[in-house]
């Protein structure tokens, strides 16, 4: 597996509307585009910093991840995104051969038409990790 760099950062937040301006005002980020996940149960708005892009996650159902998370107690950094240049697929394979859980069994499609596959916190230092490639 060759990882090129964080792709982004998942930051979940209970609304985009009143966590923006931090984001945009004070931090001088360009909020770029808003998109709803329906599978995921989020909206998710993207901000460019550097390279990297923050992916801000607000649940868009009780039934959300990102919801029951937030209800948990805690909010913040949800998850690292990881770009990998040899494919999620390959990606997938290497990791289940080093013994780490997979959530995603098989690369699916995430915001901005990404493939992109999930790990386990249980085994990956308790780091939600997200694996996707362009
Ligand atoms: N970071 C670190 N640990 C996390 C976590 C997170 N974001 N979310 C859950 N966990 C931990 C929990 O604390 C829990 O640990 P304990 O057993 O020690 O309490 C463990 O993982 C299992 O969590 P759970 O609440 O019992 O189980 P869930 O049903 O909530 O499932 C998970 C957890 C990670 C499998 C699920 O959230 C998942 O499949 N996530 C991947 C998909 C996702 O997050 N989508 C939203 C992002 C959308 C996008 O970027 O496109």
């Amino acid at each position: 597996m060759k990882i090129s760099h964080i792709e982004h950062l998942g930051i979940a937040v209970q609304s985009i509307e009143e966590s923006l301006p931090y984001f945009t005002d004070v931090l001088g980020l360009e909020c770029y585009a808003t998109e709803v996940v329906e599978d995921q149960k989020v909206k998710t708005a993207f901000l460019k910093c550097g390279e990297v892009k923050l992916e801000l996650l607000e649940p868009t159902s009780p039934e959300s991840t990102i919801q029951k998370w937030i209800d948990k107690g805690n909010k913040g950094v949800h998850h690292v995104a990881f770009c990998v240049e040899d494919g999620v697929a390959n990606a997938l394979n290497f990791c289940e051969e080093k013994g780490i859980r997979l959530i995603d069994k098989a690369s699916r499609k995430g915001a901005e038409n990404l493939n992109i596959a999930f790990l386990h916190p249980k085994s990956t230092c308790g780091i939600l990790t997200e694996l996707c490639e362009h």
